[in-house]
């Protein structure tokens, strides 16, 4: 099996139950006038993981392995939106790529230099979290999948809150520490750390060069 020279220990998979999970690369989150932006972020920050993702996924692609989209957003009546999350404000409002975070407007979706391919896996999504009120679960137990290469936006809040629970749920997850990005680079820093400290207590930390698909 394929094993990855990874924080705090190596990290071995399966490649038949092995999906790359892509979290929320969408434009709401890099591009200008969206909900990152809105909230007083630098969108840069979020960039720097296009190509090394892009890279990633066209091998991951060419190996035929699977490939889990996700997108953070809501229903345009919101009816799915908690009142918490809508009183902190953007949520549905108008801005330049349409309704902020809403399901079907230009900002909602997938950057173009990542834009699924067809038969991949897009997985809608209301929280942070891409277990919680959706179908990754049981997509995952019907392709087998134990193991996760976890990459997208933000590292420390819906990769995080990601990881978490699929560590709860028994999946093991290599993240990809060049094609996960924060606003915030203190965040990136420790939002990597935590996940590695206390021997690996949430998973495993590499970057997606040090992957290679051949048995080592
Ligand atoms: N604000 C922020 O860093 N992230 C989010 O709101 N959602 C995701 O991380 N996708």
């Amino acid at each position: 099996m394929p094993t990855v020279e990874a924080l705090p220990a190596p990290f071995t998979f399966a490649p038949e139950s092995t999906a790359l999970l892509v979290i929320d690369m969408q434009r709401d989150f890099l591009e200008p006038g969206g909900f990152g932006e809105s909230l007083g972020n630098d969108v840069s920050q979020l960039r720097r993981t296009i190509a090394p993702l892009a890279a990633f996924l066209a091998t991951w692609r060419a190996a035929g392995l699977p490939v889990i989209h996700t997108r953070e957003g809501h229903r345009p009546d919101l009816s799915d939106c908690p009142p918490a999350k809508l009183a902190r404000g953007l949520i549905g409002r108008p801005g330049p790529n349409g309704r902020i975070l809403i399901r079907g407007e230009y900002g909602h979706d997938i950057i173009d230099e990542l834009r699924p391919r067809p038969g991949e896996a897009v997985v809608d999504k209301p929280g942070k979290g891409a277990f919680y009120a959706t179908e990754l679960q049981e997509l995952l137990e019907k392709g087998g999948i134990r193991s996760l290469l976890v990459t997208g936006v933000t590292t420390e809040v819906c990769v995080h809150t990601t990881v978490r629970e699929a560590n709860d749920r028994g999946y093991e997850c290599l993240v990809l520490a060049d094609c996960v990005g924060s606003y915030f680079p203190e965040f990136q820093r420790v939002g990597l750390q935590m996940i590695a400290a206390q021997g690996g207590i949430f998973g495993w930390v590499a970057d997606s060069t040090s992957v290679t698909l051949k048995e080592q």
